[in-house]
């Protein structure tokens, strides 16, 4: 039979044992993960996601948050929090932008324009698939001038009346395949982002 020092002696080596394998454990790749998706999901960005996936993401950033907090965990607590962080990244789901919103940013403004000027160029083509769609602002299934006037037209419009953008733009449905880029007579001349634009 044990005598109460030799209890004291066995849970003190326990604890010591698991004080040990705490501070072994190396939280250093979901701390860089945790930092990494703070700094890149600001709450701009999130707004670009639909609730439901931003909520799961948030809590388990907050788990992955209380692993790093807490000073005893195990190395498999840590994996699971890197795990299950970077599948909540993965299953963010972007909201459908509206027409004419071409970097999707919730806003239509002249940063649209340019957007979509460096895609006809073939400066920065856009390769998103909702990106494309959303530039082709006046849904005739070829992104070209055409599309930058429309945008033009909404802002002026919408400065004038301070009304949102949404109801300027015809309604349409999602189209299936990518929006044809047009490249007649492949050079499109562009003075600025509201200058005229002359295909040729
Ligand atoms: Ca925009
Ligand atoms: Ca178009």
């Amino acid at each position: 039979m044990k005598s109460l020092a030799g209890y004291i002696g066995v849970a003190l080596f326990a604890v010591f044992a698991f004080s040990m394998q705490s501070a072994a454990v190396d939280k250093t790749a979901l701390q860089d993960l945790v930092t990494w998706a703070e700094s890149y999901y600001t709450e701009e960005e999130l707004s670009r996601y639909t609730a439901v996936s931003v909520y799961v993401y948030r809590n388990t950033l907050f788990e992955a948050k209380l692993v790093l907090l807490y000073d005893f965990v195990y190395p498999h607590e840590v994996d699971n929090a890197i795990y299950s962080l970077e599948l909540a990244i993965s299953r963010l789901e972007r909201n459908p932008p509206e027409k004419g919103d071409a970097d999707h940013n919730g806003r239509i403004n002249v940063a649209d324009i340019i957007v979509i000027r460096d895609h006809i160029l073939g400066t920065a083509r856009l390769t998103d698939q909702l990106a494309l769609w959303a530039a082709d602002a006046n849904s005739d299934g070829v992104i070209n001038i055409f599309d930058m006037l429309t945008i033009r037209d909404v802002i002026l419009r919408n400065a004038l009346s301070e009304t949102p953008s949404q109801s300027a733009l015809p309604p349409t449905a999602l189209p299936k395949g990518e929006p044809r880029v047009s490249y007649t007579n492949s050079v499109c001349h562009l003075a600025s982002p509201f200058g005229r634009g002359v295909m040729r």
